[in-house]
């Protein structure tokens, strides 16, 4: 890998660094015409798509038994890890639940409730990006939200994979379906015969089913357009380079689209990240897929000048993971905006935070954590707020309240104010 000084890029190639885009646009016509099919044939068209897409005869489409079986059946150790990544995601987010609240503005007692969406959907990747840790990222906040019908989607294969199915089980799923792709979300959004329709769709997935949920936006709700997944490490000279690199490379294998970067001060250790990286990309399971992360130009090593270029660059990247292994990691993390999840010293892998924690790895991407954060309880509750006013502050706004209708020209509200004062 060679090292780039930021003051070097050309208009380009920060372009291509910070205008990252998941290639979804090229999907979209697809996405819509799978869509379109899902409406008018239902069933018929879900099992077509598996033919073609999947290339499975799809027998029962509601695989609800089936993970429940896969659960009982998994190896005892496994189930045990999966359970203790479970209890870890379910605490941090039982910490998110907020409170309702009532509190007294002058007299006008305001609040504000919080209650779950009665039905959602969940995307649960598959094929080679069948991750059991992200069913359990998306159904167990929903569960902790208190969600009363939670759906899964998972791609239907000639065998599914069971580690997948055990972990929506233990997540908390009520009902899952092996459907994938567009026509996972149109199932979703709009319902089949076996498919039942949903308020809300969350989850990543490939480019389609991203698409598509862009598309069904409107129709039902949506978390956020997840892409392939981004690291970028915030380093400076007290770093262990062979620890930056292997989060590095850990998120390369993801998959080729993905993106990952490391930016120091230090030139020396941009240098020893470099190699590093390159010596750990040898010979790894998925070194193919690394390397083509690699070659890529939205990723690579980078040289600031001085650690304000290098937060600067962080802070306009706006990465899904930000790891900052530095002396005063907190001052510097007092300097960034935008990040989607924060890994803070040496300690921290981004895996951690992949798997086992307790935080949710289902983040923004693409420069998305400048507007959201990744899936959270909150993403599963809606509010309202509640107001009780007695005479005496609705009193002290009345005039208020009747000089703006009649500005709007809306007499009659202005009227639905005073009629509480002419009645005595
Ligand atoms: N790093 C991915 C999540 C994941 N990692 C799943 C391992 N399995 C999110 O960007
Ligand atoms: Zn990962």
């Amino acid at each position: 890998m060679n090292v780039q000084c930021i003051s070097e890029l050309t208009p380009d190639e920060r372009r291509v660094l910070f205008k990252r885009s998941g290639g979804v646009t090229d999907a979209k016509d697809t996405a819509r015409e799978i869509i379109g099919r899902v409406r008018e044939e239902g069933d018929v068209a879900l099992r077509d798509y598996a033919r073609e897409f999947d290339g499975c005869e799809v027998g029962n489409i509601d695989i609800t038994a089936d993970a429940a079986r896969a659960s009982e059946e998994l190896d005892a150790d496994l189930r045990a890890h999966i359970e203790t990544a479970a209890a870890n995601i379910r605490a941090f987010h039982e910490a998110q639940v907020p409170d309702d609240w009532r509190q007294s503005f002058g007299g006008r007692e305001l609040g504000r409730r919080f209650r779950p969406i009665k039905r959602v959907g969940v995307y649960a990747p598959g094929g080679t990006a069948s991750y059991p840790s992200s069913a359990l990222m998306g159904i167990i906040p929903a569960a902790v939200a208190g969600v009363e019908h939670i759906a899964v989607a998972t791609p239907p294969a000639e065998t599914l994979d069971p580690v997948t199915l055990a972990a929506i089980h233990i997540a908390g799923a009520d009902a899952v379906y092996q459907v994938g792709g567009a026509q996972a979300v149109a199932a979703l959004a709009y319902g089949t015969e076996t498919v039942s329709s949903v308020e809300k769709i969350t989850g990543p997935g490939n480019r389609f089913v991203t698409a598509a949920k862009a598309d069904v936006r409107g129709d039902v709700d949506i978390d956020f357009l997840a892409g392939p997944s981004e690291i970028l490490v915030l380093a400076d000279s007290t770093a262990n380079p062979a620890f930056v690199a292997a989060d590095v490379v850990a998120q390369a294998e993801h998959d080729p689209n993905a993106s990952v970067v490391a930016v120091t001060d230090s030139e020396a250790l941009a240098e020893s990240i470099a190699e590093s990286i390159d010596a750990q990309a040898s010979g790894r399971e998925r070194e193919d897929i690394i390397r083509e992360t690699l070659s890529s130009d939205a990723s690579g090593v980078f040289l600031a000048r001085s650690i304000s270029e290098a937060v600067l660059f962080a802070e306009e990247y706006a990465p899904e993971h930000l790891s900052i292994q530095a002396d005063d990691d907190e001052a510097l993390l007092e300097r960034i905006d935008s990040a989607g999840s924060v890994f803070l010293g040496p300690y921290t892998p981004v895996a951690a935070g992949d798997y086992a924690s307790g935080t949710n790895h289902v983040l923004p991407t693409n420069g998305g954590a400048r507007v959201t954060g990744g899936l959270s309880v909150e993403t599963f509750l809606r509010s309202s707020t509640v107001q009780r006013l007695d005479r005496e502050s609705l009193s002290n706004i009345r005039d208020t309240i009747t000089a703006l209708a009649t500005a709007e020209g809306l007499e009659a509200h202005a009227v639905s104010v005073e009629r509480r004062f002419s009645e005595e």
